[in-house]
């Protein structure tokens, strides 16, 4: 397959899925432009690109367009091979696709329910979330022998990329329970050490530069 040469992505700047996406791009050294999108009204050219969902991130790469961020995440891997976020071993990447899985399906919609609710339903989500957090830390730490500052060791895979939005997804959420810790160091060290050593990459530092530009419009 010829390397692709026009990548675009459509985004906006406030959703962590688009940010996840613009990380793996960079993380992979792959030039592309970015549409941000005024979901608020939706032109032509972006539902035609995906009428399904009509939502972003889209990723178009040669005219093609690619939906849903676990899914463009993968495509990117399989397309730019430098610096591969998924591990070779095909039982290590069903652990680690197993683990996105488990992000995608049981957590995101319990951040939802905390964001949407309060009093005792609040609660209820925030120990469902809690408890979500922990069996994640020991299904990593048991199944992705993490033996680096990252889960693969020196460079940054797939599940440091999805686990790289829960540091201002979680203070965002702390700050709305009123200072309730969430991401804790003794509860979930190695989430927690993970989380700090992606926030640290330049790669992460430059996005949310290029995406303060948008912060106010
Ligand atoms: N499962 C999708 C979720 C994407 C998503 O929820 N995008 C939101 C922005 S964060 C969106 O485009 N919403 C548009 C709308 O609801 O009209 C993914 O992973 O890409």
């Amino acid at each position: 397959m010829a390397t692709p040469k026009n990548v675009k992505l459509f985004g906006i700047a406030a959703s962590g899925y688009c940010i996840m996406v613009q990380h793996a791009l960079r993380l992979k050294g792959v030039a592309y432009d970015y549409v941000e999108v005024d979901l608020k009204n939706k032109s032509e050219e972006f539902l035609e690109l995906h009428p399904v969902h009509k939502k972003v991130p889209i990723l178009v790469v040669d005219g093609k367009p690619i939906p849903e961020s676990l899914v463009i995440l993968q495509y990117v891997d399989e397309t730019w091979k430098e610096h591969p976020l998924l591990p070779q071993d095909p039982y290590l990447r069903s652990k680690v696709r197993f683990w996105a899985d488990f992000i995608y399906q049981k957590m995101v919609p319990v951040v939802y329910t905390i964001r949407s609710t309060e009093g005792e339903a609040q609660n209820k989500a925030v120990e469902e979330f809690l408890g979500h957090l922990k069996t994640l830390e020991d299904g990593i730490n048991k199944d992705v022998h993490v033996h680096g500052p990252f889960i693969h060791g020196e460079e940054p895979g797939l599940l440091d990329v999805i686990l790289g939005r829960f540091k201002t997804g979680s203070q965002l959420l702390e700050q709305m329970l009123s200072g309730m810790k969430l991401l804790d160091k003794e509860r979930t060290p190695l989430l927690c050490s993970l989380i700090d050593a992606y926030a640290e990459l330049a790669v992460v530092k430059d996005t949310e530069l290029m995406l303060s530009q948008y912060a106010h419009a």
